[in-house]
């Protein structure tokens, strides 16, 4: 093992893991912030064939912002998805990328969003609040592989770093899942529609290994309507 992996490995040893169910993430507006607000994500794999990632967010931003990035030494945009403007949705594979347009997105509820990809055959498909594009060809056999670093709340144009202010993220983050194969159309349907769904295999919001950067806070969700008291 390179001595670089291997410290990159031992930084996440001593991490804890934690069941963040019922619990979100939030990234507050705060113009005055210079720390960079972001959560690094523990991701125990060193390659990624095939993947589908999902997460809720809640926001009223309609700027460009990071939803999710995988670097890896490679390329810093390894595995990434953007919201680059209201209904526009633009996914990464190194410096292969697509923009979905027109994608009906709340500004004042939560949006559960879905992205799935094989390297092997090249498909993409992403999924809004129980609605799906068809599939898109990007990333065909594309590598992968090392370190991983996973963040949400910013995005990198370096690995572990390369943060611009202006793809920040701000709101609130909750269910984050990968898996490490296609999810199929039904338990994606049943992820959005707050049913029963088989976590997932790389990031398991329900058992989550991460690091907190900057100003973030963790809540509680209120994306299954909370009992009150
Ligand atoms: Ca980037
Ligand atoms: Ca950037």
């Amino acid at each position: 093992m390179e001595t670089r992996t291997l410290l990159f490995s031992l930084l996440w040893a001593a991490a804890l893991c934690e069941d963040l169910s019922g619990k979100q993430f939030t990234f507050p507006d705060d113009p005055k912030s210079l720390n960079v607000p972001h959560v690094t994500l523990h991701i125990d794999t060193d390659s990624i064939p095939t993947m589908t990632v999902c997460l809720r967010f809640f926001s009223q931003l309609q700027r460009t912002q990071g939803l999710f990035s995988l670097a890896t030494r490679d390329h810093p945009n390894a595995v990434m998805l953007m919201k680059s403007s209201q209904g526009k949705y633009k996914v990464h594979l190194g410096s292969n990328t697509y923009e979905f347009e027109d994608l009906p997105t709340h500004l004042l509820d939560w949006n559960s969003v879905c992205w799935t990809w094989d390297s092997g055959t090249g498909l993409n498909q992403l999924w809004l609040n129980g609605l799906r594009t068809s599939q898109k060809l990007v990333g065909l056999n594309y590598d992968v592989s090392g370190d991983m670093n996973a963040i949400i709340g910013q995005e990198q144009d370096a690995f572990q770093g390369g943060y611009n202010q202006n793809d920040s993220f701000e709101g609130d983050v909750t269910d984050l899942h990968m898996w490490s194969h296609i999810v199929s159309a039904c338990d994606t349907r049943s992820y959005m529609n707050q049913g029963s769904f088989n976590p997932g295999n790389l990031l398991n919001w329900n058992d989550l290994s991460y690091k907190i950067s900057g100003n973030v806070y963790i809540q509680d969700s209120d994306f299954k309507e909370p009992a009150c008291y």
